[in-house]
């Protein structure tokens, strides 16, 4: 039975996932970092295994970058780099939670030397996007406070709006800015971006060319995700995903694994909001991969993506409308159930070997040899971790 057609296929055939490049390297837990034979020793090698996503899904033709976990010499030879690997350089991450300076804030510090020092940050990675080609600058930072009475909470919030308008003002047109919003750590008591209506009152008055970042890891446990996409959406101020899973806290596990369910809801909510495959929508994953190989967790992460957009574009919208509006509850979920738990992976698959690729990505490249051949050519020096 063919259930994906020509309409649903030509949306997935659009569909496109960025890569984050410190999904490559080793991270771990505070507790161990477990190293892979084959990790990439620089920049230039994630975006090698990045393009290996690329290649065998056909989904994520873009890696996105984070300063300075990033340095190179050269932005303009990455990007030749990454275009002779068939992927483009995209969204730039900036990072002001590693230096000492940091300790108590970066763009809320109550020194304005060290405000200035992380605006400074934010310009420089701007200059990287100049060169990369990226539209867009993450902002996501660690600032908060761990104790009641500890800052200035209002301060703190006026110090943070002067500071994103000075970084805000040095965009070029076509480049933005997106704001990502976490509701606790490496703070516990408060954070300053701490949710979407926070993000969203800061980049409001910043300018059209500020966007709020959803990262699904981070909210509260039980929030209900897909109406923050569906009201950022309706108000035009949903500028990119940071996709992930989680089971507990900000897990960075691959999307779709703890909850596929949750995953389906919020891309019915992307796709009835008119972001699927939206310019001004950048769908990115933000994960770490602790103990499964990188590369083929990339795959299966964007192929869940794809997967669930499949099902989510299967939602009979006629029969789900008339079941709202009638107010038959159970018709109502019923149509959105049968789209859940219809399993379009034959299709998908056979659909993918009509274009050329491989049915299952995952055996291909496993069957490939790329794996065994990075780990045996990439001995010596150091491996990238979460943070170089
Ligand atoms: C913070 O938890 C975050 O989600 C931000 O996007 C960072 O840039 C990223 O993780 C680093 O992995
Ligand atoms: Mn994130
Ligand atoms: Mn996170």
């Amino acid at each position: 039975m063919t259930t994906l057609t020509p309409a649903i296929l030509s949306e997935l055939e659009k569909q496109s996932i960025e890569l984050p490049s410190w999904a490559f390297g080793n991270s771990g837990t505070r507790f161990k970092v477990f190293g892979t034979p084959g990790t990439p020793r620089d920049p230039w090698e994630k975006i090698a295994d990045a393009a290996q996503v690329n290649k065998y899904t056909a989904l994520a033709p873009a890696v996105a970058l984070h300063i300075p976990w990033d340095l190179v010499d050269s932005y303009d030879d990455l990007r030749k780099h990454a275009e002779d690997l068939g992927v483009a350089l995209g969204t730039v991450n900036s990072n002001t939670f590693q230096d000492d300076e940091y300790k108590f804030g970066a763009l809320t510090h109550e020194d304005a030397a060290v405000r200035q020092k992380a605006i400074d940050h934010h310009l420089a990675c701007i200059d990287v996007m100049d060169a990369t080609g990226s539209r867009d600058l993450k902002i996501w930072l660690a600032e908060g406070s761990n104790y009641p009475g500890q800052a200035d909470l209002r301060g703190r919030q006026d110090r943070l709006n002067e500071s994103l308008q000075k970084i805000y003002a040095r965009l070029g047109d076509d480049q933005r800015l997106v704001l990502e919003y976490k509701f606790f750590e490496p703070a516990f008591y408060h954070t300053d971006v701490p949710d979407w209506g926070t993000s969203y009152a800061q980049v409001s008055t910043l300018g059209d060319k500020a966007m709020v970042c959803l990262d699904t890891g981070h909210h509260a446990p039980g929030t209900n995700i897909e109406f923050i996409v569906m009201q950022l959406l309706r108000l035009g101020k949903l500028g990119s995903f940071d996709f992930n899973s989680r089971f507990y806290a900000d897990d960075d596990l691959i999307v779709g694994a703890a909850d596929p369910f949750q995953l389906f809801r919020i891309l019915f909510e992307v796709i009835r909001g008119g972001g699927l495959n939206n310019p001004d929508v950048a769908f990115m994953l933000d994960q770490c991969h602790n103990v499964e190989d990188k590369i083929p967790g990339q795959i299966r992460s964007v192929l869940n993506v794809q997967e669930m957009t499949a099902r989510a574009l299967l939602v009979d919208k006629d029969a789900l409308t008339a079941a709202q509006k009638s107010g038959d509850v159970l018709a109502a979920n019923a149509v959105f159930m049968d789209a859940f738990y219809t399993d379009v992976r034959p299709e998908l698959a056979a659909w993918r070997e009509s274009r050329g690729l491989a049915g299952d990505p995952m055996a291909a490249y496993a069957a490939s040899g790329y794996q065994a051949k990075i780990a045996a050519d990439r001995v010596g020096g150091v491996q990238a971790g979460w943070g170089a």
